[in-house]
């Protein structure tokens, strides 16, 4: 099957790359780079989860492990990873995780990209040894090159975006990305240590019978909320919620279904961070023909007011995402 850019299913993601870099004559390949880095550090990160019930790193920080060597959580040392691989590769000028509350400047600030990155998403499913996943997203920065980037580079907003995607650390480990010419998903082929072509071209399906949320929190949600997720029940939906946002995202994008973290009272953004959470995964649903709205508007379009900043979101299936939007927003 012909698939992405003409490349068939089962083409390695480096030679993907290059034929999407091949589209850009002007392009140097520091992109191309960038993404390779990724795949690196998540290949790294991958190695680690696999072998993490063994090696003791499922522990929490400052535990000690057979060798009695002080252990990482595995949150802490995929950020560590992610930082290594990104600051080795040059492109990128500066880092935002979760994992730091500062802007973390790499060695290189004549790198041309800024990089927001959750490196370990859902890592409380980890010790029971539960799918987790790492979100990133890209910007080409905006202040000088060769000076330090600043918030601004990171604050632009998720329509600026150039590239952004998950790894899913599950059964299989895949990548998925997009840089605004639809989204591609890469299996891991651990035999080869390659990323290969196995889901071109993902199209959510436009109507889903999954949504997937907090359960326990439901009775906080909004009334209209509530009143959607009634109608779901009355229309035999299933709830299917993991409480990784990658996995439960994945799998509501290839099977259709509606990912909601809601605000409350208490905390009205809810949970779920703009810039390495949100952001990448709205445009990863615009792109697969999906949506992903805050609470009136769509996410690209929310003002991060921060760069830890939370944000409400309902995502997945364009109709099922629709209707919950009219059921908050009943006048729209
Ligand atoms: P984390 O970045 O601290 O792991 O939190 C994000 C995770 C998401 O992966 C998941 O969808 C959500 O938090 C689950 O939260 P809750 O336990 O409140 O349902
Ligand atoms: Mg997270």
């Amino acid at each position: 099957i012909m698939a992405a850019l003409g490349l068939p299913i089962g083409t390695t993601l480096d030679r993907f790359i290059k034929r999407q870099q091949s589209q850009y004559p002007s392009a140097v390949g520091d992109f191309s780079q960038l993404i390779r880095d990724i795949a690196l550090a998540s290949k790294i990160v991958n190695r680690e989860i696999n072998r993490a019930g063994l090696s003791g790193l499922a522990g929490m920080a400052g535990s000690t492990n057979v060798q009695g060597e002080m252990q990482q959580k595995l949150d802490l040392s995929a950020h560590i990873r992610f930082l290594r691989a990104l600051n080795n590769g040059g492109e990128v000028a500066a880092i935002v995780s979760e994992e730091e509350e500062e802007i973390i400047h790499t060695d290189h600030p004549e790198g041309k990209y800024v990089v927001a990155l959750d490196p370990l998403d859902g890592s409380s499913n980890f010790d029971t040894n539960v799918s987790v996943g790492t979100i990133f997203s890209i910007y080409r920065r905006t202040s000088m090159i060769g000076t330090a980037p600043t918030a601004a580079d990171f604050l632009q907003g998720g329509r600026r975006q150039v590239a952004a995607g998950y790894v899913l650390y599950g059964p299989s480990t895949m990548l998925v990305f997009t840089t605004g010419n639809g989204v591609n998903g890469f299996t891991y082929d651990p035999s080869l240590g390659e990323f290969m072509l196995s889901h071109p071209q993902i199209q959510c399906p436009a109507q889903g019978s999954v949504y997937s949320c907090n359960d326990g929190y439901v009775d906080a949600y909004d009334e209209s909320v509530r009143h959607y997720l009634t109608r779901c029940r009355e229309q035999g939906c299933s709830a299917r919620y993991i409480g990784a946002f990658v996995a439960d995202f994945h799998r509501n994008l290839l099977k259709g279904g509606l990912y909601m973290y809601p605000g409350t009272q208490q905390q009205p953004d809810g949970k779920i961070r703009l810039l390495y959470e949100a952001f990448p995964m709205a445009w990863l649903a615009e792109q697969a023909s999906g949506l992903a709205v805050a609470n009136t508007k769509a996410i690209l379009d929310v003002t991060p007011r921060g760069l830890h900043a939370r944000t409400p979101i309902f995502a997945g299936s364009a109709q099922m995402v629709t209707d919950v939007l009219n059921a908050t927003n009943p006048k729209n």
